[in-house]
C-alpha cells in the first residue's frame, strides 16, 4: 500500500468517529482532505470549523456546513494530520503552513485525534523541519533571536524562510514561515518555551500535550493508539 492509500484509509476511519450534531474541527493536509471527503459522503447534520482556507474551500465545495470558530463555544472533535508523531504523542505540524489556525482549533476542542500514515511516526522529533510562524515586520531580526533561542536549547541551525514555486509563502493570517532544521529535538518543552518568549514569533509547529489519541495507517490496517503505544510502534 502506498502512503496515500494509508492516508485514505485513516481519513475514512476517522470520519466514522463523527456523529450527528457535533461541531467538528477539520484539519489541513492530504490526510485531512481524505477525512473531509469521507465526512461529506456521510451527510451528517454537523457544523465544521476549518483550520485553513484550503480546507474550508474543499469542505464547502463538498457541501459541509462551515462555521466560524468564534461562533461556537467549544469544538467537540478535531481531526487533523501531522508531519511527525513522536514519543507520548508529541507532534510537529505546519508542513502545510496552517499551524496557527490548527493550534487555535485544537486548543478549542474537547477531543483531538491525530491521523497519519505510519511513516510519520518517529522515535525523536526533529528530522522534519520545525515550522515557525513570524510576523513580517522585523522578521530578519526575529529569526536572529530564534536562532539564538534554539542554540540555547542545544540546537544549532539557521531557520530558512519558506518559499514555494519561487515565492515567499504567506500564511492564512498574513505571516511568514521559517523552517528550522533541528535534526533532533531532545527537549521539546524547552524549545517551545524558548520560541514562545520571542516577540515576533506568532506560533510554532510543536504540538505538545494536545492529543491523547491517534489513528495510524499501517500495512496491517488502521490502529487507534494512545500515548503509551508510541514507544513500540514500528517506524514505517
Ligand atoms: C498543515 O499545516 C500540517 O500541520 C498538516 O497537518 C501536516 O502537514 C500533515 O499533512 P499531510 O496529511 O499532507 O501529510
Amino acid at each position: 500500500m502506498s502512503d496515500d492509500d494509508l492516508k485514505q484509509a485513516v481519513g475514512e476511519t476517522a470520519a466514522d468517529l463523527v456523529q450527528s450534531d457535533m461541531i467538528v474541527g477539520l484539519g489541513t493536509g492530504t490526510t485531512s482532505a481524505w477525512l473531509v471527503r469521507a465526512l461529506a459522503e456521510r451527510r451528517l447534520d454537523i457544523r465544521c470549523v476549518a483550520t485553513s482556507t484550503t480546507t474550508a474551500t474543499l469542505a464547502s465545495e463538498l457541501g459541509l456546513l462551515l462555521v466560524d470558530i468564534d461562533d461556537v463555544r467549544e469544538i467537540d472533535l478535531t481531526i487533523d494530520g501531522a508531519d511527525e508523531i513522536g514519543p507520548d504523542l508529541t507532534l510537529i505540524k505546519g508542513g502545510g503552513a496552517a499551524l496557527l489556525r490548527e493550534k487555535l482549533v485544537w486548543e478549542a476542542s474537547r477531543r483531538c485525534v491525530c491521523i497519519a500514515d505510519a511513516s510519520k511516526v518517529v522515535t525523536t522529533l526533529g528530522a522534519f523541519p520545525l515550522p515557525i510562524e513570524v510576523v513580517p515586520f522585523g522578521h530578519t531580526t526575529t529569526v536572529r533571536r530564534i536562532t539564538g533561542g534554539l542554540a540555547d536549547c542545544g540546537i544549532l541551525t539557521a531557520p530558512r524562510l519558506r518559499q514555494k514555486d519561487g515565492a515567499v509563502v504567506i500564511t492564512d493570517s498574513g505571516n511568514l514561515i521559517y523552517d528550522a532544521h533541528c535534526g533532533a529535538i531532545l527537549d521539546p518543552a524547552s524549545v517551545e518555551a524558548a520560541l514562545k518568549s520571542i516577540t515576533g514569533v506568532v506560533e510554532h509547529g510543536l504540538f505538545l500535550g494536545l492529543t491523547k489519541e491517534a489513528l495510524i495507517g499501517t500495512a496491517l490496517g488502521v490502529e487507534h493508539l494512545g500515548p503509551r503505544d508510541f514507544k513500540d510502534l514500528p517506524n514505517g
